[in-house]
């Protein structure tokens, strides 16, 4: 909502239209859920700009900057990082402030941060941070931010229109969905989480799998969709739970895959826009959109059955979903690269 509120006006964004374009490739350097999320923009904007964009994860350009470099052939980069305080991604700004033919474009929640000392230009959304220790409202407020600059600037007025349209809309889904999505958590009990998509959608899988691994210290697993008939299937048994983040250029086959798991005994969670009628009494769990949008515009909602279902688990562990075991809010690493540990409980 306030995301959305922010960034109407096409003056917020101005700087980043007037410095970086959508006909020159992108590479994208964050880490953990700001490394989904990379992924997730950048496989859209390939689609949105037919332009090559990729993304790396900060420590992956620290090894080997050429390779990382070569391989993007980008000489636009963005740093995204929920705390600004991620060692890697500051050290990968140091590293890409060496190189002059290189623009950088920061995207944090910390309205004071070193990243924004170490790009040309950044962009803040300091009303996005959330106090959980994990990325909820921030991964989809980021998420949303990019959604709203590649529409800019490829100059598509129809994926603007449709996220203007996504606060309402978003507001009504959750109000009829999200305690479906709670109790179903709460109820079902599985060994193993196993989330599939493809594309931006396998990028967003990976992501609800970190998402129910941080949450509930749950064993989760992602795939691009097809990729779990070639060996992953094996684990399919009546104590896992295979959630299809179905998309509209693979649905048929993912649709055809998830009765195929049923029938092996695992449990299916669809969500999807819509979802044949016949289909919804065959799996356990189908949640749809059912939005009228351009699916593009429906990225950001994808995110977030996953947070749902990762916070029900946790809480009926008796877990806090906002703290996880071992982990800080950022990686920041002393000047051996150890990092600070948390240990359970503390
Ligand atoms: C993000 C991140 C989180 C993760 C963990 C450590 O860092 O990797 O995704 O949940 O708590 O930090 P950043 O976006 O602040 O760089």
């Amino acid at each position: 909502m306030e995301t959305a509120r922010q960034f109407a006006s096409p003056a917020a964004t101005s700087e980043v239209l007037k410095n970086f374009s959508s006909a020159q490739p992108w590479l994208f350097v964050a880490c953990g859920s700001s490394y989904y999320l990379s992924q997730t923009i950048a496989s859209q904007w390939t689609r949105l700009f037919h332009s090559p964009c990729t993304a790396v994860p900060a420590s992956e350009l620290l090894f080997s900057p050429d390779q990382a470099l070569l391989r993007a052939g980008a000489k636009q980069i963005a740093l995204i990082s929920r705390s600004g305080k991620t060692t890697e991604v500051l050290q990968a700004a140091e590293l890409l402030n060496q190189r002059p033919e290189v623009r950088t474009l920061g995207v944090t929640c910390n309205p004071r941060s070193e990243l924004e000392s170490l790009c040309s230009h950044t962009v803040k959304l300091s009303w996005a941070d959330e106090k959980s220790l994990v990325m909820t409202r921030s991964f989809t407020s980021i998420l949303l931010l990019f959604q709203r600059i590649g529409a800019r600037l490829a100059g598509h007025k129809s994926l603007e229109s449709a996220l203007d349209s996504l606060p309402e809309k978003t507001q009504r889904w959750l109000a009829e969905n999200a305690d479906k999505m709670r109790a179903f958590g709460a109820r079902r009990r599985y060994a193993d989480y196993v989330f599939l998509g493809h594309d931006a959608h396998a990028w967003l899988a990976q992501e609800a799998a970190l998402k129910m691994t941080e949450m509930s210290s749950s064993y989760a697993q992602a795939y691009p969709s097809l990729e779990f008939r070639h060996g992953p299937k094996a684990i399919a048994s009546p104590k896992t739970l295979i959630a299809f983040l179905i998309s509209e250029p693979a649905a048929s086959a993912e649709l055809e895959l998830a009765g195929e798991v049923k029938q092996l005994g695992a449990s299916t969670l669809l969500v999807a826009n819509r979802v044949p009628p016949e289909l919804h009494k065959k799996h356990d769990l189908v949640l749809e959109w059912k939005l009228d949008v351009l699916e593009s515009a429906r990225l950001a909602l994808t995110a977030i059955p996953a947070q749902l279902l990762g916070l029900a688990v946790g809480l009926r562990k008796g877990l806090d979903p906002d703290v996880p075991s071992n982990l800080t809010r950022a990686v920041v690493l002393d000047a051996r690269g150890a990092a600070t540990t948390r240990r359970r409980g503390s």
